[in-house]
């Protein structure tokens, strides 16, 4: 079936190329980085190779300058092998996404283009241990000393901790809720510390962790916005994110589901392919409908943001696309293990860890409950 009538012949062709690299190189690599919960250098080699770590970034930094749409593609035929590569993927755009609207032309110059090449990675530091949701009680302070900031506090659920070279960095830089936080680009070899990385239920092909910053001195070209409005650059941001963690759950969704079809017409019992009983075709076909709502929602909000939100629709879009397709990968990857029966409860079967990959995406990059709230006060305005 076509996945989406939006798509144009050439991105159909894209989708392909990648869909049979992610078989090729992030297939056979995604098994062990689960079991080992080790960072497969091997799949961000591979990335690299096939650069598609320059795919997200502006010609004029060294990148190939897709769309928005293009990068969900990519993001979701990743995920269709391997959520934890579709985050190699995604993280440093996150981590570069305030240099590119918020940086100096320097900054952009000094930075991007290695990202783009893939010689260094980025993370986005917003989150701390009593500020997730509620991101405006953070206390990573920054104190303004001669040309430079000081930055001391701790940030949360880091994705690729350890890894990245650089970290955008959210501190509080006066008292007041909203205007009182600042947005910084922070060199990891300037201090910034991994404290502690976490054993988690999926993903784990990917460090989170919690990093440190002692009196880290930042000089001032390194801030990302103005003095003051850290807040709005974090949720500018993560409005232009939230989309491409919907297409990475519409991917490890759309992964689970077809593994499971193939199994179901091989698998057979009382004399014939369990595909052909009708409780379990109605179950696929649900679950084929979600996935291709999903896609549609994550296209949608990928378009807006290439667009240029001129409706100042995109942040109710972005929930949307972010919370319906995290909820559908959910409940594809949950009945994808039930279509397996206990073969799918083995981790000799991928649907198991799509299932425990998929949670993630109900939870980071903001909740969907937060998502919710977020679409609710559009509508309430
Ligand atoms: N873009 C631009 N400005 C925005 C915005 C957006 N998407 N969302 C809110 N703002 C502005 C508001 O307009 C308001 O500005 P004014 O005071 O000038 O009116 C200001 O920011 C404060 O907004 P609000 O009162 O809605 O902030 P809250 O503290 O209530 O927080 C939520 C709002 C919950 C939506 C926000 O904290 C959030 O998204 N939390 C989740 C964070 C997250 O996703 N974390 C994941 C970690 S990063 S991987």
């Amino acid at each position: 079936m076509s996945q989406s009538i939006t798509l144009s012949e050439e991105q159909r062709e894209f989708r392909a190329v990648v869909r049979q690299f992610a078989a090729d190189k992030i297939v056979p690599l995604a098994a062990e980085a689960d079991r080992n919960a080790e960072y497969s250098w091997a799949a961000f080699d591979a990335l690299k190779a096939m650069e598609l770590t320059a795919l997200s970034y502006p010609e004029e930094y060294g990148g190939s300058g897709a769309s928005l749409v293009d990068q969900a593609i990519v993001a979701e035929e990743l995920a269709r092998a391997d959520a934890s590569t579709s985050l190699m993927f995604l993280i440093s755009k996150l981590g570069m996404l305030p240099v590119l609207n918020f940086g100096s032309e320097d900054l952009k110059q000094a930075y991007v283009p290695k990202i783009a090449t893939g010689e260094s990675q980025a993370s986005y530091a917003l989150s701390e241990a009593d500020a997730g949701s509620d991101v405006a009680s953070m206390t990573t302070r920054a104190v303004r000393d001669g040309d430079d900031w000081v930055i001391s506090g701790s940030k949360c659920w880091i994705t690729n901790a350890g890894i990245s070279d650089v970290y955008t960095v959210f501190a509080r830089t006066s008292e007041d809720r909203h205007t009182g936080i600042t947005a910084f680009l922070v060199e990891a070899r300037w201090g910034v510390e991994v404290d502690k990385l976490e054993h988690k239920l999926g993903i784990k092909g990917s460090p989170t962790g919690v990093i440190r910053l002692d009196e880290v001195r930042v000089p001032d070209t390194h801030r990302l916005g103005e003095v003051g409005e850290g807040f709005k650059v974090a949720m500018h941001t993560l409005d232009r994110s939230r989309p491409t963690i919907g297409a990475q759950a519409v991917g490890i969704a759309q992964g689970a589901l077809d593994y499971a079809v193939d199994y179901m017409r091989e698998r057979r019992t009382f004399g014939r392919p369990i595909a052909d009983n009708q409780g379990l075709q109605w179950m696929a076909a649900d679950a084929a409908m979600k996935i291709e709502a999903a896609r549609n929602l994550v296209y949608k909000a990928c378009a807006m943001v290439d667009d240029g939100d001129p409706h100042g629709e995109l942040s109710m879009a972005g929930a949307m696309a972010k919370c319906y397709a995290s909820d559908v990968a959910m409940e594809v990857t949950t009945d994808a293990v039930q279509f397996l029966g206990g073969y799918g409860y083995t981790n000799e079967f991928p649907v198991e860890r799509m299932m425990r990959d998929a949670k993630i995406t109900q939870i980071y990059e903001g909740t969907n409950q937060i998502q919710r709230i977020v679409i609710a006060k559009h509508l309430m305005r």
